[in-house]
């Protein structure tokens, strides 16, 4: 198993779509854990990608690829995860987007995954979200916890203007903020006005669970 989650990152971490999508239906096959092929398998190549190209090595055109690649993957997964999502009980609502300025969203589409297979209803606003977008979706689905994604040094400041917005809409104290991606930590994510900071996917449905009284 561990062996098959080697290869999955490996072929996604050599951009290699005919292999990463054989290894994936065979650990689907042979019951890997879908967590575990995720976050241990498919996202570990993603952040091998990222090495290859701060060194150097890959170019934006292949991190173009690269995210192909992974959702092409995930798209294999879907009914999978669908029928983990009919087994567990109703938790609350997350209205998750990538903060304004910023186009990344493979992270943030795997938080919302996540989090929808354990349980929670999850309004995707997608990338590039002005801080009224949150509001306005906050108060339409009186969510419970709001998600903001940032991969960016430059937009991380934005999550600031998110929860600033919250508060002059009055709707502070009622939702709970949860922060993520690569630029940020736990001290970072307090600073901005986050309650908390969750390193990937499988730590943001636990810290939401907790959040919510619900670990
Ligand atoms: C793929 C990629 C792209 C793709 C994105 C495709 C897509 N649909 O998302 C494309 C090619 C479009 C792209 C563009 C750019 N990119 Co880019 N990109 C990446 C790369 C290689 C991988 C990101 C990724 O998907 N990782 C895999 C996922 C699974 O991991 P993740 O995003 O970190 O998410 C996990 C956690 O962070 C966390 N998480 C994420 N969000 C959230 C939200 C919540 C609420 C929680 C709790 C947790 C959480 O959980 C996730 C799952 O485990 C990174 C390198 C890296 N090391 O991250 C660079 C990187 C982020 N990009 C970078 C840059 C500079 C850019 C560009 C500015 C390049 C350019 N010159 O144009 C543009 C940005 C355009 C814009 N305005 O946004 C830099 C950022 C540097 C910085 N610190 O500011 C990086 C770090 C590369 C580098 N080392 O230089 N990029």
């Amino acid at each position: 198993m561990t062996d098959l989650l080697a290869k999955i990152r490996e072929s996604v971490a050599e951009l290699d779509l005919d292999q990463t999508l054989e290894h994936v239906r065979e650990a689907l096959e042979r019951g890997v854990d879908v967590v575990d092929l995720i976050e241990k398998g498919l996202a570990e190549g993603m952040r091998i990608v990222g090495e290859k190209y701060e060194s150097g090595e890959y170019f934006i055109a292949d991190l173009i690829v690269s995210a192909e690649i992974f959702n092409k993957a995930l798209s294999i997964l879907k009914p999978k995860l669908e029928e983990m999502r009919k087994q567990v009980k109703p938790l609350g609502t997350v209205v998750i987007g990538t903060v304004y300025g910023d186009i990344h969203d493979i992270g943030k589409n795997l938080v919302a995954t996540m989090l929808r297979i354990s349980g929670f209803e999850v309004v995707d606003l997608g990338v590039d979200v002005p801080p009224e977008k949150f509001v306005e979706s906050v108060k339409k689905h009186n969510a419970d916890i709001v998600g903001i994604s940032t991969l960016l040094t430059s937009t991380m400041t934005h999550i600031r203007d998110v929860v600033e917005a919250l508060k002059k809409a009055g709707l502070r104290d009622r939702v709970k903020v949860i922060v993520g991606g690569a630029p940020l930590t736990e001290e970072i994510a307090k600073e901005l006005g986050a309650d908390a900071y969750g390193e990937n996917a499988v730590k943001a449905v636990e810290i939401c669970k907790k959040l919510l009284g619900k670990a």
